[in-house]
């Protein structure tokens, strides 16, 4: 059985999305963030990405890590790229062409929209959206943001889905780092083709389920 390490409110989220879309059994072991513990190197801490265990598995102290049999993968879209071709049906590319392309989203989407992306949540979960330095980095994220965005649109505006004109990997692994910019209220409407589909690859109930697990791990754990 597969093993993935890290919490929900994580970039495992994406491979969370993933396993609930393929209907994977696998063990969950849900490693926190060692910046989100008061005291992460304390005797009895939760595991965390510095815990000497964890580092263990991750030298790079990073969730998600995902274990199958001998076989440890660290970086979300490597681990999502592997567990597509493992067990992904139609959601895995079908040829050399389509894996290339997904690769290439995923990585654009890494480089071009998570970085801005992540800066506009972090002024939301530290609650300095509404402070002059928050809403100056939020501008500049959003302006960051604006080519990339545009690409995707035009993208989509045309193929509606990022591979193979169905609903794959590719698009969880986009989805997911657009949602780091998503809780800037309006962000996408100058981008109505893509603002349709992501609503589209939420509702789905596989990334339902995963973002309603999402909420409740917040609160359980008081994040
Ligand atoms: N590029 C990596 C980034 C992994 C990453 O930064 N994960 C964060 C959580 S979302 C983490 O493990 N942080 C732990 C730490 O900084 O101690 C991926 O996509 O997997």
């Amino acid at each position: 059985m597969i093993t993935l390490y890290g919490i929900y409110n994580s970039r495992a989220s994406r491979t969370l999305w993933l396993i609930e879309e393929l209907g994977l059994d696998f063990q969950h072991v849900p490693v926190i963030q060692k910046n989100r513990l008061e005291s992460p190197d304390a005797p009895g801490a939760r595991l965390n990405t510095g815990s000497a265990e964890f580092l263990k598995i991750s030298p790079a102290g990073f969730i998600p890590t995902l274990q199958d049999g001998d076989l440890i993968l660290h970086e979300s879209l490597a681990i999502n790229g592997y567990l597509a071709r493992k067990y992904g049906g139609p959601l895995a590319p079908v040829d050399l062409a389509e894996e290339a392309q997904m690769t290439m989203w995923s990585f654009y989407a890494a480089t071009s929209i998570e970085p801005p992306a992540l800066e506009i949540t972090l002024q939301y979960r530290t609650g300095q959206q509404d402070t002059p330095v928050g809403r100056a980095i939020i501008a500049g994220a959003v302006d960051k943001l604006k080519r990339p965005l545009a690409v995707i649109e035009a993208h989509l505006a045309k193929a509606g889905h990022m591979v193979g004109n169905r609903f794959t990997v590719a698009d969880i692994n986009v989805a997911e780092c657009l949602r780091y910019a998503q809780l800037h209220p309006g962000v996408f409407d100058p981008y109505p083709a893509l603002k349709g589909w992501l609503a589209e690859c939420q509702a789905r109930p596989a990334c339902a389920t995963v973002a309603e697990r999402r909420v409740a791990e917040a609160q359980s754990i008081m994040l």
